[in-house]
């Protein structure tokens, strides 16, 4: 799997990292940048180094309990940083938004890929998508940030996780957006419970429509300090660990604040994924 972002390759024919840039003040991780533009491209290029395939930029957390920041807050936060980045990368840059504006602004601006973990349920995205040209990952979100996690319910989340990703497959593809230009993703702690993520893991195989690749963003999420009592900034051996197992179960990128070490579990889970 190969994608066209913008003129610069993501070439997914192996799985790759896709490297977390957030020019927030408030990113659950705390790994936000603020304002600082030459740190954020500094890190960037460290994270390129490391391996990671492509620099996803986001301007607005979506940790749980975040409130909404204005499309102009946003777009001040993110298209300073990636008119910098973009010459200074070799590698795809990313959006990470739900707001139709945003996205439009960060093409232009040179964006080469949209996240979105609204999956283009926000005004105008879908017809902003198309439009771009360049692909798109559509991510599973039960409710709003604000209050996703105040009591997320399903019936049978693997099945409803599948049949929401499979919608808005079809519902990009209506729109205009060729099927080889999506991603899908199951939205790791969006509107889930632990034990929700822990069953979507184990069920990921298959998660994905036929042809759709599947992303993952696992990287310090609640679910390992859950499970193992780790503080957000120890959860490193957890990412990597669930990182290696999502692409044991076909997951073609990787979302992750820590390049390196990611890269390495991804090689490493998809030789043994591919041996004879
Ligand atoms: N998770 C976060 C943000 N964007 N995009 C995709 N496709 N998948 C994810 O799991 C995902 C995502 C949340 O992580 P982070 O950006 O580090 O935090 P915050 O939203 O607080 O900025």
């Amino acid at each position: 799997m190969r994608y066209d972002c913008a003129g610069r390759v993501l070439d997914l024919t192996r799985p790759g990292v896709m490297g977390v840039l957030n020019a927030t003040p408030d990113s659950f991780s705390g790994d936000g940048l603020g304002g600082d533009v030459a740190a954020a491209v500094e890190r960037a290029l460290a994270m390129q180094d490391a391996g990671a395939a492509v620099i996803d930029v986001g301007g607005e957390s979506t940790r749980p309990g975040a409130p909404p920041v204005s499309v102009q807050e946003e777009c001040d936060r993110v298209l300073p940083l990636i008119e910098q980045l973009v010459p200074a990368l070799r590698v795809p840059v990313s959006v990470d938004t739900r707001r139709a504006e945003v996205m439009h602004a960060a093409v232009r601006a040179g964006a080469g890929l949209i996240n979105d973990v609204a999956a283009l349920r926000g005004l105008g995205a879908l017809e902003v998508a198309a439009a771009a040209g360049v692909p798109v990952i559509l991510m599973h979100m039960s409710g709003e940030p604000a209050t996703m996690q105040a009591a997320p319910r399903y019936e049978n989340v693997v099945a409803e996780v599948r049949a929401f990703l499979a919608a808005r497959v079809e519902a990009a593809v209506a729109a205009g957006i060729p099927r080889e230009r999506l991603l899908v993703d199951p939205g790791f702690g969006f509107g889930k419970t632990a034990a929700h993520n822990l069953a979507l893991l184990k069920y990921l195989e298959g998660l994905a429509p036929p042809g759709v690749a599947l992303s993952v963003g696992l990287s310090r999420k609640s679910l390992i300090g859950h499970v193992t009592g780790a503080a957000v900034q120890e959860r490193l051996p957890g990412s990597v660990a669930l990182a290696a197992l999502a692409v044991r179960a076909g997951a073609r990128l990787v979302r992750a604040h820590d390049v390196a070490a990611t890269v390495q579990a991804v090689a490493l889970a998809h030789e043994v994924a591919q041996a004879a």
